[in-house]
């Protein structure tokens, strides 16, 4: 029993220590543990080709080269997707991009031993789902019916509870763009490009394909890694809901076209910078320094929105924008 344990230990490390070697920088592409046409025939070698060596590699590539210069550039990749609704575009996607293809490949195993579930992610499970096969069902449901390119996911919330979700592109649970946040256990690729070679348009066979090579062992690893991982804590206060309306409503003037998109947009950011600074905030953000930043922050947007009723260029309020959103990422680095 004890050797058991042992072995089982050992083995968690080593996990441990390889993953960790993962998420830090500058971010290179996993190697797989079997050759591209053993995934046959579920997965196709042509399409795990194509999908590890040509799209996952790009992710990384870009990612290094997105985040140089930035204050991203030394943060680990959780800390990075932390921050997602103040990323840019670029280091959001392939962020995202690198870490989730990371996970897939991870529990993804053609040699795996049946059904060896640890016997505390299976009660978990049972606990939360009622069944093996209902879990497949509901994970099965956010996959086939998410709309266009993105992942369905198994995940495991701040409060311990293991929940199924879904998101769009390469956004994931981790990231405070989600309604639905936690450490992913399980993260099931529904881009067309991981499928389409061979099942077309029926995402619904390639579901089934993926059921056969979850490798259970590994998903309870990573249960087991997430129940006692800290990180967990950091998602959860990471949760500021005006600060998330706050940095959502950015992201809409960063898109607002029309000079009078602009002024209502100005407006909002000003009532809403008075809501944040009154806000009860996270206790890690319970300082003098968050105080005067969010002091300092109301004053912009109380100036921006008297500004946007003159006649500010596109450019002028777009660069006033961008001081603000980079208070707001000085803000959320503070902790
Ligand atoms: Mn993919």
């Amino acid at each position: 029993m004890t050797l058991k344990n042992n072995y089982a230990n050992f083995f968690l490390s080593l996990f441990l220590v390889c993953t960790t070697n993962l998420i830090a920088q500058p971010f290179s592409l996993p190697k797989l543990n079997f050759n591209y046409a053993a995934y046959e025939p579920y997965i196709d070698a042509q399409t795990m080709e194509i999908h590890h060596s040509k799209h996952h590699q790009g992710y990384v590539n870009k990612l290094n080269k997105a985040v140089q210069g930035t204050k991203f550039e030394t943060m680990d990749l959780r800390k990075i997707l932390l921050n997602g609704s103040l990323l840019d575009e670029s280091i959001r996607n392939n962020a995202g991009g690198h870490y989730n293809h990371t996970l897939f490949w991870n529990i993804l195993n053609p040699a795996r031993d049946g059904e060896n579930m640890r016997e505390e992610f299976k009660s978990a499970l049972i606990k939360e789902f009622h069944s093996l096969d209902s879990l497949k069902i509901l994970l099965g449901n956010a996959a086939a019916k998410h709309f266009g390119s993105g992942w369905a996911w198994l995940i495991l919330t701040p409060e311990k509870r293991l929940a199924v979700t879904s998101s769009a592109n390469q956004d994931n649970p981790i990231m405070d763009v989600s309604s639905c946040r936690g450490i992913p256990i399980i993260g099931i690729d529904v881009w067309e490009h991981a499928y389409y070679l061979k099942y077309q348009n029926k995402r619904k066979d390639y579901l089934v394909g993926i059921w056969e090579l979850l490798d259970w062992s590994m998903i309870s690893n990573k249960y087991m890694e997430a129940m006692n991982d800290p990180f967990l804590q950091q998602i959860q206060e990471n949760s500021w809901p005006e600060f998330k309306s706050f940095k959502l409503l950015l992201d809409q003037c960063k898109n607002a076209s029309k000079k009078d998109e602009y002024n209502t947009l100005a407006l909002k950011l000003y009532t809403n910078s008075l809501i944040l600074l009154n806000s009860i905030r996270p206790e890690k953000y319970n300082s003098k320094e968050i105080d005067l930043r969010l002091k300092q922050l109301y004053k912009e947007c109380k100036n921006l929105y008297k500004n946007s009723k003159k006649l500010l260029s596109k450019e002028q309020l777009a660069s006033k924008y961008n001081s603000i959103r980079t208070q707001l990422i000085e803000i959320q680095s503070l902790d």
